[in-house]
């Protein structure tokens, strides 16, 4: 069955494991789905309370059994889904050390206690007012400290790790919620997170600024499908491709489309042609992202030519007016069958 996670955007434990589906490129479709809980009608809902009595989220439905545990479920899925990067394991035992000390430090003396930032009411875990429970808040997050690598750039050296999925969002969550609860005292996030973890932080984040600048220069512009899209005329090659208007076909897979020249140059004449234009109306504007089809262009040609057992042929590409192009759509011409002359003409 299609594992199902029920969870929210806001569950700060939850995005560890959305992070990992994320990161790896599962499809939302056919790897995993992704519900609220108020798809079975909320946490208290019998029908969600059969499947996690504990009546949390996140929560991983699979043919194996409910995992109600946010940390099982991202092992679960890093189990799962191993042969898709990144494997958000370090390839040394040092590091894989290291990012299960900060999972667990994180889940056992983090996650019990963060409701003092969001819920109204004590308790908060094992306290029973909010002032203590966030002076150990603010004591915990030191503690990680220890264990972070000094160099970075990930928590646990130059590899990401299940460490770094874990406390991303919490971190974010701290950011956004401790401020409140200050009380005259100014936030400083040095202070608050400590150098390593404030690092770290900034790093993940520049990631994100890093493609702000990105957008602001017109990063993508020269990016097939990005930026740049083929918004030149159509030819009577689409309507070719469409079948809206008749051709003689010879050859056609998911790229190319081979079919008969309407005014052949010799006995045998075949136009061969990508299905999708991609900008390609004039061969000039090829780029490195077009290599592969070109080369399935040259690929159909040849195998063609073996297929119909031609003792010689000649590929001709007319680019430019100049060269009689008179469809800007590319195409080669697969010309065979009689002695051919040279110069061209
Ligand atoms: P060129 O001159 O290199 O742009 O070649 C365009 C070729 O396309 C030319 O040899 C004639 C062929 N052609 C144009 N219209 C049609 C059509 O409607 N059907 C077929 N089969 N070939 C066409």
């Amino acid at each position: 069955m299609t594992p199902i996670l029920y969870d929210m955007p806001v569950s700060n434990n939850g995005a560890r494991c959305r992070i990992i589906v994320y990161k790896k490129g599962l499809s939302l479709d056919s790897d995993i789905l992704i519900k609220p809980p108020s798809d079975l009608g909320g946490l208290k809902s019998e029908q969600y309370l059969a499947l996690n009595p504990q009546g949390k989220m996140p929560l991983l439905v699979t043919e194996h059994g409910n995992i109600p545990e946010s940390d099982t479920i991202a092992r679960y899925l890093l189990d799962r889904f191993s042969a898709k990067s990144p494997s958000f394991l370090p390839s040394t035992l040092e590091a894989r050390m290291k990012s299960d000390l900060l999972c667990r430090l994180h889940d056992m003396y983090i996650t019990t206690i963060q409701g003092c930032m969001y819920k109204a009411e004590p308790p908060f875990g094992r306290f029973s007012s909010r002032a203590a429970a966030l002076a150990e808040l603010r004591e915990q997050i030191g503690y990680l400290q220890e264990h972070i690598d000094e160099e970075g750039p990930y928590l646990t050296g130059k590899e990401l790790s299940l460490a770094d999925a874990t406390i991303f969002p919490t971190v974010i969550f701290i950011e956004h919620m401790l401020p409140k609860f200050l009380d005259g005292e100014t936030w400083d996030a040095e202070v608050v997170l400590g150098k390593k973890l404030l690092r770290w932080y900034h790093w993940i984040k520049e990631i994100k600024e890093g493609l702000a600048v990105w957008e602001a220069n017109e990063r993508w512009k020269s990016i097939l499908h990005a930026g740049l899209r083929d918004q030149d005329a159509p030819t009577i090659f689409d309507r070719i491709i469409q079948r809206q208007i008749p051709s003689e076909i010879v050859m056609e897979d998911e790229h190319v489309l081979v079919f008969k020249d309407i005014h052949p140059q010799a006995p045998v004449h075949l136009l061969i042609i990508p299905k999708r234009r991609d900008g390609l109306t004039q061969l000039r504007y090829a780029t490195a992202d077009h290599q592969e089809l070109l080369g399935k262009m040259f690929l159909t040609a040849a195998r063609i030519a073996k297929e119909q057992n031609l003792r010689g042929y000649r590929l001709v590409i007319n680019d430019g007016s100049e060269a009689q192009q008179s469809v800007f759509h590319l195409h080669m011409h697969l010309l065979a069958g009689r002695q051919m002359r040279w110069p061209p003409g």
